[in-house]
């Protein structure tokens, strides 16, 4: 009986570990939601038309100041194209400063940009849904990671398992 719960233990370990050290749920769609008029999700059999842009040398350095990852490369669609394509939806001009997207990923990882971080500002050419890193299709953390190239620490809005962006207004 001992022997038994003991087994049972080591087994619910294992499988637990084994379970954490796998990526959560690798998405294959992004999907675009919320205050927008065309609802669509991007694959990689869509990114095509969004005008790839292929960009050098970006270090991914976390909030502790350590170098995470270094890409030599990286292509991506940037989310400014993909917000003119869903088209925001903004009743008011005068609401623009209340408008954000979200990107989240399937881990609950979450990632805040503003609308005027993203048309009144230089972070709106810097932030990419990306799908090839160093010229090669990403794998281990998704097939889509979301990045801002201007941040000065870049790790904490690079949001790997990316699953949706979602545009939203606050009241
Ligand atoms: N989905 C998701 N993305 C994430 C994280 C996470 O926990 N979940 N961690 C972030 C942090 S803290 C850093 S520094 C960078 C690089 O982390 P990595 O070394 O785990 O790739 O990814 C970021 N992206
Ligand atoms: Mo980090």
């Amino acid at each position: 009986m001992y022997l038994r719960s003991i087994l049972l233990g080591a087994f619910l370990l294992i499988t637990a570990t084994a379970f954490s050290a796998t990526p959560p749920d690798t998405t294959h769609q992004v999907m675009v939601k919320g205050l927008i008029r065309h609802a669509f999700t991007c694959t990689l059999n869509n990114v095509d038309a969004f005008r790839p842009e292929t960009r050098n040398n970006l270090d991914i350095v976390c909030s502790s100041g350590e170098t995470k990852k270094v890409l030599r490369s990286f292509t991506g669609i940037s989310l400014k194209n993909i917000l003119d394509s869903a088209g925001i939806i903004m009743e008011r001009r005068k609401d623009r400063g209340k408008y954000y997207i979200a990107i989240k990923a399937t881990d609950g990882y979450t990632v805040l940009y503003s609308w005027n971080d993203i048309y009144n500002n230089p972070t709106g050419d810097n932030v990419y849904l990306i799908y090839r890193e160093n010229g090669q299709p990403i794998t281990e953390d998704g097939l889509f990671v979301m990045i801002c190239a201007n941040d000065k620490v870049t790790g904490p809005r690079h949001v790997k398992w990316v699953s949706s962006i979602e545009v939203g207004r606050l009241p």
